[in-house]
């Protein structure tokens, strides 16, 4: 039965057999259903991040016995952390944190024309106080398991034979547990670019919110966002900063936005090297921070260069964690080249009683309320009689750099190649926010711009801002755009004054126009 088991999920396999009297009065259904029950749990979830603790305890709520294994494997500089994944130890919390960080810098600049007198930043007090916070929200996540009867285990997970698992701890120990069905929510680790010094000498987002001293000059190497909105923290607390970029800013995100991002920060200290690729990180000092020197070679030519620096920080993408799991033992199939799991559109994986969320998916969005939900929905489905699949269309989102970018749908490009763009209307204008005015900030640099679909009543299948809060815009609006948004109920919206979000209620001027679209007043 359970090599049958294996391919047939037991639910499928007995309403199969329903309508033979004999399964029944064989006991051949008894027989499946005690099977099922001989398993420790109901369900394992291997990873407690985002995606993992969110499906556990939804299956626990749901009455399941359920465990979770969650272990860091500490970065190549030894950083590691507790439990809660990426997101509350070294991204999403700690990146947010560091921003409003290098906000109130800003603040404090923009402050000296109200009156204030301007103080200092100190590294060390803003890492401690935000570690502190983590560490509570470490603990409300055990606390969280604990109350909901949730078996938590610090050890990592692998597969050893179909439904059972090996647990490793921290000093070797294993132990092996089965379960009917799994969830693997294993998440994404940095990645390293392979050259000579990177492992010994360079630092990534997994070392940098810890870092115990201040990483002074810093080459950031990457140009997605974790690169831009770690550079942008670091610029805004005052430190020379530079970005190495390969190709183009913010690949996959609109790229007249990314741009306007890029410039804005160019704008306000951040320097860029574009067309370069490092190949090599050499020590020159040790110390805390030490000097580094870094030879590049440009992407179009010969040319190489070279610059010293006291912290390199690689942003390079993420490799997804799904190599060293035994995931080709029970035959979970992966791609090959990315690592990420394909899934049907329940999350489910070619194995039947396995399933998969979060950033490990193959072609699914990396963020953490995407993960929240995808988990949260599997467990209904799976415990609950729940019907409801995730829905990965019109995931808002924000790029927290100096200047945040808030987008919701479809960018430019995608839309042209979806609907071509004689059947596109884009509104756009510049906007400036009354704050900034006896600031004395840049006007002309927030900006707005929406994309409708001329052919289905103007709707708003693109939305994207440039300004302050905007991941607090973009929120609303995502919520309108899941209601059908259309640019005559953005014009019928009264706006909110004076704030940044009103703008989208009084968008007047199409991109085809030509038409000047700076503003000369609030
Ligand atoms: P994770 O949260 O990564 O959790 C996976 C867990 O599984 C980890 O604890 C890992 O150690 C553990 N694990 C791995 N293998 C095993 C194993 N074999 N056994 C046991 N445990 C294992 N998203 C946003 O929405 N907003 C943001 O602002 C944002 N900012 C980010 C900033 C940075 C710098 C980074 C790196 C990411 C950011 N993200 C943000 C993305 C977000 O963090 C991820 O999308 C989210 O954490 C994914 O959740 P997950 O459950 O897939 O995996
Ligand atoms: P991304 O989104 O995968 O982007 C990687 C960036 O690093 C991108 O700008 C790449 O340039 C650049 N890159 C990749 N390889 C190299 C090498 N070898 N040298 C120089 N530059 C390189 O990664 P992120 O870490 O920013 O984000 C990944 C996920 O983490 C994200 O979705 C969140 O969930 C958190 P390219 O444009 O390819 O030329």
């Amino acid at each position: 039965f359970k090599s049958l088991l294996c391919f047939v999920p037991l639910p499928v396999f007995i309403l199969f057999l329903l309508p033979f009297p004999y399964a029944h009065q064989s006991g051949l259904l008894q027989k499946l259903l005690q099977e099922d029950s001989t398993y420790d749990y109901d369900l394992i979830v291997i990873g407690g991040g985002s995606g993992g603790l969110a499906c556990a305890q939804e299956a626990a709520i749901l009455g399941k016995k359920v465990m979770v294994l969650d272990f860091v494997v500490p970065s190549p500089q030894g950083t590691s952390w507790g439990l809660g994944g990426t997101c509350v130890n070294v991204g999403c919390v700690p990146k947010k944190l560091m921003h409003q960080a290098a906000l109130l810098g800003q603040a404090l600049n923009d402050s000296r024309k109200f009156g204030w007198e301007y103080v200092k930043h100190n590294w060390e007090t803003m890492t401690e106080a935000i570690q502190n916070h983590i560490s509570s929200l470490n603990w409300g996540h055990r606390l969280s398991l604990r109350e909901k009867s949730v078996d938590y285990v610090n050890s990592y997970g692998e597969f050893v034979e179909h439904h059972r698992i090996k647990a490793t701890n921290r000093k070797g120990q294993e132990t092996s547990y089965t379960a009917a069905k799994f969830v693997i929510a294993t998440g994404e680790r940095p990645r390293y670019l392979g050259i000579q010094g990177d492992k010994e000498y360079c630092i990534t987002s997994d070392d940098l919110f810890s870092l115990p001293y201040c990483p002074g000059k810093t080459l950031v190497v990457g140009a997605s966002y974790v690169a831009l909105e770690c550079a942008g923290v670091l610029t805004g607390l005052g430190l020379d900063v530079t970005v190495m970029v390969r190709s183009v800013l913010l690949r996959g995100f609109d790229q007249e936005m990314a741009e306007r991002v890029g410039s804005y920060m160019e704008q306000h200290g951040v320097k860029f090297l574009r067309k370069f690729i490092p190949v090599m990180v050499k020590q020159l000092e040790k110390g805390s921070p030490g000097k580094l020197k870094v030879v590049a070679k440009s992407t179009e030519g010969p040319e190489t260069i070279e610059g010293v620096y006291n912290t390199v920080l690689l942003a390079i993408g993420r490799d997804s964690c799904t190599r060293k799991m035994g995931l080709d033992k029970i035959g979970v199939k992966i791609n090959k080249k990315t690592g990420k799991i394909p899934v049907n559109d329940v999350e489910q994986t070619n194995v039947p009683y396995v399933y998969a969320v979060g950033d490990i998916l193959e072609g699914k969005l990396e963020l953490t309320p995407v993960a929240i939900q995808a988990g949260k929905l599997l467990a209904r489905r799976l415990f609950g009689g729940c019907l409801e699949k995730c829905d990965y269309i019109n995931v808002p989102t924000t790029v927290f750099t100096p200047l945040e970018y808030g987008c919701c749908g479809l960018s430019e490009e995608k839309a042209i190649e979806v609907y071509k763009k004689e059947n596109l209307e884009v509104y756009h204008t510049f906007f400036w926010p009354l704050e900034w005015t006896v600031a004395g900030r840049d006007n002309n640099t927030c900006y707005a711009k929406i994309i409708c679909n001329k052919f289905d009543n103007y709707r708003v299948i693109g939305f994207h801002v440039l300004g302050p809060n905007a991941g607090e815009v973009t929120q609303g609006f995502a919520a309108a755009m899941k209601c059908g948004l259309t640019k005559q109920l953005l014009d019928d919206t009264i706006g909110i004054h004076p704030t940044c979000g009103e703008v989208f209620t009084t968008l007047e001027i199409t991109k085809s126009s030509g038409l000047d679209i700076t503003q000369k007043g609030c």
